[in-house]
């Protein structure tokens, strides 16, 4: 049996590793071939400085930018079959820099030696399915050796993610407006916006992170549009949010409310688009960004044909340790551990989780739901259990802390719920934390090598 896995970004790993744990207990696995676009592992977590094209003219995966931390606790996402203690040998503290959570992506796949499996710099391009060889035809171009291949595999598992291809939206007066305007997929730097007026179009997780970088660098003022909910939360005074964008005039930006501003850059924070053009029609999945996708049993299988899996394509509160579920559920679906129903009744299962997917209006009952398909996918398969309403109660904590003041809930700490340490308090505040290096976080200052002289 031979199984094609569509990237190596956390999801394509967490697959991996759950078929290497797998051999490990003495089961006998599947030929796998991991595809992976960019040079190295870790997907999103994998910074690049690049916008636009990369050095093989592919479109750039990365929207992750300099400076980014952990926007929800590292207890929420911690893998229970690699702790945080395990890989950095002592307790850190809740909220890491990006480095800090590549170095831990990486510690558990370099432990589980799988990198073997990985061909890097390789796009696919084209995923077929044959009706009457019931095998997918993988279709991908290798950079390093400049050639197309094509190989034949009976399981293809999409891991490719779904923030990489930005949605933007188009205003009035933006092909006349003389700012830099640009998709939060192509944000690297605050700096760059430094003594700016900034005006961010969105009110979700970008919006609330990449105005807190802005901030925290020293832009001159954050003014935030929404379109349909305001974040809400208790702002720095230079920072105002407004209901959405009209039209921008010259260097005026004109709200809803009959406002306006005068700004020097737009950023749109407008999300992004689940994008797949590797994929036949017949395979293809199409959804917004949501909890509940339809077409995709218990999430993962691909309903109008089970030999097809997606992993990690919901929205996301729970992001490691869920694909680490997913893709158990996925393994053992492949090694035959686990019996699908028939195709009416894996639609009725999805069904009933979207009916209770549209009835949720606070982000506690968001949590709740996709901690309880969190659930029922563990409970499934041998991937260690773990205290999924301590990490709920996790996540209540951190909204509130949010709420209290963005600029300081990243100074809190949790309680791991997988070894039961409380993580310590960072040595320095966020705001005042600067350099986002991992040597820098994890060195106490005083300890912290000093920089030859010039
Ligand atoms: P990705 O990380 O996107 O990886 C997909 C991989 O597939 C990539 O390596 C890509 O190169 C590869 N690929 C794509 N297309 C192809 C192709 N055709 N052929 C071969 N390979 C392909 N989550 C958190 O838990 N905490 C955070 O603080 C956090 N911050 C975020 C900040 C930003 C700006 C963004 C955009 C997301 C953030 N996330 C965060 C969520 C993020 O989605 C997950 O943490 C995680 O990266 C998703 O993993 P993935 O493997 O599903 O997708
Ligand atoms: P999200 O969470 O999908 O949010 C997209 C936001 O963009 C949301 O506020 C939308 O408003 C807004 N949006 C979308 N289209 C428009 C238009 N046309 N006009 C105005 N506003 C619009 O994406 P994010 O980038 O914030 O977060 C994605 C991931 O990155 C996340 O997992 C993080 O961890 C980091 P709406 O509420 O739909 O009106």
């Amino acid at each position: 049996m031979r199984v094609a896995i569509i990237g190596a970004g956390p999801s394509g790993l967490a697959q991996l590793r759950a078929f290497q744990s797998a051999q490990e207990k003495g089961c006998e696995i599947p030929e796998l071939v991991c595809y992976e676009k960019q040079a190295d592992w870790g997907g999103l977590w994998n910074y690049t400085w690049r916008t636009g094209l990369d050095q093989h003219g592919e479109p750039v995966h990365g929207s992750m930018y300099r400076y980014l931390w952990s926007n929800g606790p590292k207890e929420c996402l911690e893998f229970a079959d690699y702790t945080f203690e395990e890989h950095f040998g002592k307790p850190i503290a809740s909220y890491p820099p990006r480095e800090v959570l590549w170095d831990y992506i990486k510690g558990r796949v370099e432990k589980a030696d799988v990198r073997r499996y990985i061909r890097f710099n390789c796009p696919v391009r084209q995923i077929t399915f044959n009706e009457d060889s019931e095998q997918f035809t993988v279709v991908a171009y290798d950079h390093e050796s400049d050639v197309v291949t094509t190989e034949l595999y009976d399981h293809v598992i999409v891991a490719s993610g779904h923030f990489s291809t930005p949605n933007v939206p188009d205003f009035d007066g933006f092909d006349r407006f003389s700012g830099r305007i640009l998709h939060a997929h192509d944000f690297r730097d605050a700096l760059e916006f430094r003594g700016q007026d900034v005006l961010l179009v969105g009110s979700s997780y970008s919006a609330e992170d990449i105005g807190s970088q802005c901030y925290k660098y020293g832009a001159r003022s954050i003014t935030t549009s929404y379109r349909t909910r305001p974040m809400g939360f208790a702002f720095p005074d230079n920072w105002e949010e407004k209901p959405l964008l009209l039209k921008v005039d010259g260097n005026t930006a004109y709200f809803k409310d009959g406002t306006s501003r005068r700004v020097d850059a737009i950023i749109l924070c407008t999300g992004y688009l689940h994008h797949f053009p590797f994929l036949d029609e017949s395979l293809r999945l199409k959804t917004s960004n949501r909890l509940w996708p339809l077409n995709l049993y218990q999430g993962v299988v691909w309903e109008n044909n089970p030999k097809l899996f997606y992993l990690g394509m919901q929205d996301q509160w729970y992001t490691f340790n869920m694909f680490d579920a997913q893709a158990w559920y996925a393994r053992d679906v492949l090694l035959g551990r686990i019996a699908l129903p028939d195709q009416a009744a894996m639609q009725r299962d999805s069904q009933a989780w979207r009916d209770r997917e549209e009835t949720l209006d606070t982000d506690e009952s968001m949590i709740v739901f996709q901690g309880d398909y969190v659930r029922t996918l563990i409970d499934q398969t041998d991937y260690p259990s773990f205290d999924i309403d301590g990490v709920n109660k996790t996540f209540f904590m951190w909204e509130e802390h949010k709420h209290e003041d963005l600029m300081s809930f990243r100074d809190y700490s949790y309680r791991s719920l997988m070894t039961g340490t409380v993580a310590p308090r960072h040595h320095t505040r966020w705001l005042e934390a600067i350099d986002d290096s991992l040597e820098a976080y994890l060195t106490a200052p005083d300890e912290q090598s000093t920089p030859a002289p010039a």
